[in-house]
């Protein structure tokens, strides 16, 4: 195979790492590694699991490590193609982000914020709704977000619908978190129709809609909206437009749920998205 003479795209991630159960620092890292990217991190908590179904975890802030880390990545010089946050350790890690931002962007980066707190109509149980609010204002910052109705619903304070919604509630959501300021707004867990589920997006600049779905595989499997972001990001920076990406990462992060479903392993632990990892890449191609 010939080498390619490209620059190899650099993300820095800004998540957890959940030490034990996939999400997260666990999943982007090698989903955005098979798709050719490099793949910095700044680790914003260390966890022994994530806090979705576990009891008895460890939880290590990490908050006093961003303004030292940040200040000597300055010395570097360093290319960065995107910015990508998920789960973050504190309200105050949100005003460092938003600092990590102006200092960090250039004209070409994209920074991609999955404001990751909430799902079901909760916040997991680190937050609160100041936290929900500190998040609104650094989605505000990003080029691209990627909530799920839950986190779309507290970011704009309006009502966790539930099931209970149509396409007009989910255009104008879409239109109100693009109105925060990101160009384009991908919503995760859409669905119109039972044994449905996917992704709907919006472009700002074009005032367009995008939407894809699969099928709904049965139960909840955890750390997929973090899958989902990771190759979100991985179609994105691979220069597919949003309709694809949203896609690309659609099937690929079904494909991991529909193994998992199949092997019957307890979904708190995560889903197996390492075998699925061929057909990111090939989903890419
Ligand atoms: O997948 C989202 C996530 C990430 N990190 C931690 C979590 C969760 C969701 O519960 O607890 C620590």
């Amino acid at each position: 195979m010939p080498v390619t003479q490209q620059l190899q795209k650099r993300v820095i991630t800004i998540q957890d790492i959940s030490c034990v159960g996939k999400c997260s620092l666990t999943v982007a890292l090698p989903i955005l590694s098979a798709a050719g990217i490099e793949t910095s991190i700044l680790p914003t908590a260390i966890l022994s699991t994530h806090t979705g179904g576990f009891t008895g975890y460890t939880f290590r802030d990490l908050t006093e490590d961003v303004e030292p880390i940040c200040a000597h990545w300055r010395t570097l010089d360093l290319r960065i193609d995107a910015i990508y946050t998920g789960y973050l350790g504190s309200l105050e890690q949100q005003q460092l982000i938003t600092r990590l931002f102006e200092q960090f962007r250039q004209p070409e980066t994209i920074v991609l914020v999955d404001p990751a707190m909430a799902d079901g109509g909760q916040l997991y149980p680190a937050f609160d709704e100041q936290f929900a609010l500190g998040m609104r204002d650094l989605c505000a910052k990003a080029d691209v977000i990627a909530p799920n109705i839950t986190e779309a619903a507290l970011m704009l304070q309006k009502p966790y619908p539930g099931e209970d919604y149509d396409q007009d509630w989910v255009e104008s959501t879409l239109r109100e978190l693009a109105g925060l300021g990101p160009a384009q707004v991908v919503l995760t867990g859409v669905s119109f129709a039972e044994g449905k589920l996917g992704a709907a997006a919006y472009d700002s600049r074009l005032d367009s809609f995008d939407y894809y779905f699969t099928e709904r595989v049965p139960g909840y499997y955890h750390g997929t909206g973090d899958i989902y972001s990771s190759a979100l990001l991985a179609g994105l920076l691979n220069g597919k437009p949003v309709a694809e990406a949203i896609r690309i990462a659609c099937e690929f992060t079904v494909a991991a749920i529909r193994r998992t479903h199949a092997a019957a392993t307890d979904p708190k632990f995560g889903v197996d998205f390492e075998h699925e990892l061929v057909t990111l890449i090939n989903l890419l191609a």
